[in-house]
């Protein structure tokens, strides 16, 4: 527009792209003004250019004065929108960076570029905190009929989600991605503003502690179910997401990821005050939030299945409740695209040669790995005092899985 607008008052055409203050003053010595007068106002401006009219006789100025003072109060107003910009920009860094409580020491470990800070008692990326999400996530507009589907990373999270979307979809078969169907709410896909203009019910995984969770789900809004597992279990499965997900790209033996779980240094950490904070306010809240274990769901899945529809007073027959048990067992998603994640290789979330994410799906793995008596020690050390603070416990196997 400013090409053609120039176009129109002289015969002069610019090439913007090239454009200097060099270029600018060999081609229209008007612009050899100081740099002081520059800043006027284009009021000031108007009114500079009508006084030097006024003192040439009430003369017309030249085309091309025109010109270049149209160009430097446009270029002016340009500088001062970008200068303003980034200043915004700095203030609001600095305000997010001030919310940061610290920055985590860099394990060598992680071998993808991973800044983990804590951030409102919870360890999550300084990405998370720097780039608005973490405020977007607390600002997110939550509706009565929002279903919130959280836990700590690893605990049976994607076996609740299929499970749900079932039991409020009539138990339909959808080829739609899990992350389609229940997106994640503080993942850059498909982001909090494409969750927040879905229309209908929502279902919205979260790994987020729930004094991270939206504002509205303080105040009463939408249903929460949490999904726990014990933590040694954890550890073992969140070991091999760690070393599975490029973006994490562990590489250390187990010993070295125990240390890190135990010291709260991996995302969503610490451990007990997560499922803690969820059990207290289930009891407080039981008509909004709903906490449900892995261990009973591996033990009696029809039992946890009713459990979780009669929380949503969902419309399930005794047939549907069968069906969906049949179609939400390890063995029928691990094959299942639409809830396994193979997409994942597509699009380079994942690296080669490493276990999948349905991975073995039981009760008790931690047998085979907490062998060496000082991972073992620490993880029991940790245990206990998880326990000794919350009173909370762990089912760490039962008699229908191995
Ligand atoms: S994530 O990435 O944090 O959302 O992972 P999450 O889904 O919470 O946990 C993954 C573990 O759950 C197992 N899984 C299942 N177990 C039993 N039945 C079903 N249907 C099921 N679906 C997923 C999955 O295999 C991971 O556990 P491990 O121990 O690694 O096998």
């Amino acid at each position: 527009m400013l090409t053609r607008l120039i176009r129109r008052g002289s015969a002069y055409e610019v090439n913007f792209n090239r454009l200097s203050w060099s270029s600018l003053k060999n081609r229209f010595p008007m612009t050899n003004v100081p740099i002081r007068s520059l800043q006027l106002s284009s009021s000031a401006q108007m009114g500079a250019n009508k006084a030097a009219g006024a003192a040439f006789g009430k003369r017309t100025m030249p085309k091309n004065a025109v010109v270049s003072t149209f160009i430097n109060t446009t270029i002016l107003i340009l500088m001062g929108s970008v200068g303003s910009l980034l200043y915004h920009k700095y203030q609001q860094k600095q305000k997010r960076l001030a919310k940061i409580d610290r920055v985590l020491p860099v394990s060598p470990y992680f071998k993808a570029p991973l800044k983990l800070v804590m951030y409102r008692n919870t360890v999550v990326t300084e990405e998370m905190v720097l780039d608005g999400t973490a405020e977007r996530v607390e600002a997110f507009e939550t509706r009565p009929t929002d279903i919130f589907l959280t836990s700590f990373p690893k605990s049976g999270t994607t076996w609740l989600q299929e499970v749900v979307f079932r039991l409020c979809n009539q138990n339909q078969d959808s080829t739609e991605i899990l992350e389609d169907r229940v997106p994640y709410l503080e993942f850059p896909y498909p982001g909090i503003k494409d969750i927040s203009q879905r229309e209908g019910q929502r279902l919205i995984k979260s790994h987020l502690p729930l004094h991270l969770l939206p504002k509205g789900v303080w105040d009463g809004q939408g249903k929460v179910i949490y999904i726990y597992r014990n933590p040694k279990d954890v550890a073992v499965s969140y070991f091999h997401f760690a070393q599975l997900l490029s973006y994490l790209n562990f590489q250390g033996p187990f010993s070295r990821f125990v240390q890190l779980f135990v010291k709260d240094e991996i995302p969503y950490a610490p451990y007990f005050p997560h499922v803690n904070e969820y059990i207290q306010y289930s009891r407080d809240r039981p008509e909004q939030i709903l906490c449900i274990s892995y261990e009973d769901m591996k033990e009696n899945p029809e039992r946890e299945v009713r459990k979780i529809a009669k929380f949503l007073k969902a419309d399930a027959t005794d047939e549907m409740i069968e069906s969906i048990c049949e179609k939400t067992t390890f063995d029928a998603m691990k094959v299942n695209p639409a809830s396994n994640y193979q997409h994942w290789k597509t699009f380079g979330l994942v690296l080669p040669n490493r276990e999948p994410f349905m991975r073995k799906g039981i009760v008790g793995d931690h047998a085979n790995y907490f062998k060496d008596p000082f991972t073992q020690n620490e993880m029991d050390k940790f245990i206990e005092i998880g326990v000794k603070n919350t009173g909370l416990n762990f089912r760490y196997s039962i008699s229908n899985d191995n």
